[in-house]
């Protein structure tokens, strides 16, 4: 197997667990096989400085550490987290009190905040900052008295967070269709903000229509769908038309995972399909593939694409080319709980970073 470019990818700390190999047949098709490969792809700052969070505290304080809801969307990540004594939990009260709790990158309402602390517990804020940052503009908008229009998916827990910071102020924009019955109280004072891993097409759509009912309607003050979630989107769309098949790697629970297979297919993509692991793959899908299109999720670790890399060499497809279309360098110091003890050990991740975007 060769790739023909290099990508710069987040590291996790993790243990490599080899896994079986999915043994996918070399069927003939018309013209050479090639895998293009999707760049960006897979873990964000935001699900690193999580996932370091959680490994951090664990050095730290020792096992266990508990977090509450995965960490991150991702089944790998939290299985492997678990083999190294975290505890994931849905609700704080089944937290013994006094113990370490890490809050997940989706973020949390003041609610969970103030029962943690009630409960005694030493609550870690895994929370992704550009999460935070939506957080505050819906605590701004309601001081303002808007009414908050949040686009995002019900139950998700990023937008349980973010309407717990102003319940009275906020309404839910499920899809481009619920845009067009919601009833508002008053059309002058509406803003819309969003979750931040959405189709950024779908979103539009949403936001079109809510201004044809609402003309005063205000946009966020910068985008709420996040750089990671923007730059996997764009990269997916200009490999999937030339794509028999794009395959994506990510858990059925993570919402910018499912929007990349949606998005795939809606540019161009023959199929498309979402696998947590190569295993998952059926030689079917394969039949009469010569190029399939592989990207990952913003809470995916690159082993698990290396070893679906591995396992489509297996079946011809050895060619591996990179289609880059940004550059992330992005990386965010840890939660302030954590820095505060790792004071003096010149832990490196208390380093900002920053992020580019080539369109
Ligand atoms: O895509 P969602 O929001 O379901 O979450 P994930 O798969 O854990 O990816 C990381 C995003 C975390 C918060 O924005
Ligand atoms: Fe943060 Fe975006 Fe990653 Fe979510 S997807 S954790 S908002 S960087």
């Amino acid at each position: 197997m060769t790739i023909s470019s290099d990508s710069s990818v987040i590291g996790l700390g993790m243990p490599r667990i080899p896994r079986a190999r999915n043994v996918l047949k070399d069927t003939p098709v018309d013209g050479p096989k090639r895998v293009l490969l999707a760049a960006p792809r897979g873990y964000c700052a935001g699900v690193d400085r999580a996932v370091v969070a959680v490994e951090k505290a664990l050095e730290l304080y020792g096992a266990p550490v508990y977090v509450r809801k995965q960490i991150v969307h991702n089944v790998h990540v939290v299985s492997e987290l678990e083999k190294q004594g975290a505890i994931f939990v849905d609700e704080v009260d089944e937290v013994p009190r006094g113990s370490h709790l890490v809050f997940s990158a989706h973020g949390v309402s003041p609610a969970v905040v103030n029962a943690a602390a009630a409960r005694g517990l030493r609550a870690i804020d895994a929370t992704c900052p550009l999460v935070t940052k939506v957080h505050r503009e819906a605590v701004r908008f309601a001081r303002d008295d808007f009414e908050i229009l949040l686009i995002g998916h019900e139950g998700h827990e990023e937008v349980e967070g973010t309407a717990g910071e102003a319940p009275e102020h906020t309404t839910l924009v499920g899809s481009p269709d619920e845009a067009d019955t919601i009833v508002v109280r008053n059309p002058e004072k509406v803003v819309w903000l969003s979750q931040t891993t959405l189709s950024v097409d779908e979103t539009m759509e949403t936001v079109k229509r809510l201004r044809a009912r609402f003309p005063l309607l205000q946009d966020p003050p910068s985008d709420d769908i996040c750089y990671a979630t923007q730059n996997r989107q764009v990269a997916i769309k200009k490999i999937a038309e030339a794509s028999d098949l794009v395959l994506v790697v990510g858990s059925a629970n993570s919402s910018n995972s499912v929007r990349l297979v949606e998005v795939a297919l809606e540019y161009g993509a023959r199929a498309a399909y979402r696998v947590d692991f190569a295993s998952e793959v059926k030689q079917e899908w394969l039949d009469g593939v010569a190029t399939v299109g592989v990207t990952s999720g913003a809470s995916v670790p690159e082993e698990l694409v290396t070893e679906l890399l591995r396992d489509l060499a297996g079946a011809g497809f050895g060619d591996v080319q990179e289609v880059k279309t940004a550059e992330e360098d992005l990386l965010f110091s840890l939660p302030k709980e954590l820095r505060k003890d790792l004071a003096g050990n010149n832990d490196a991740r208390a380093l900002g970073g920053r992020v580019t975007r080539v369109e």
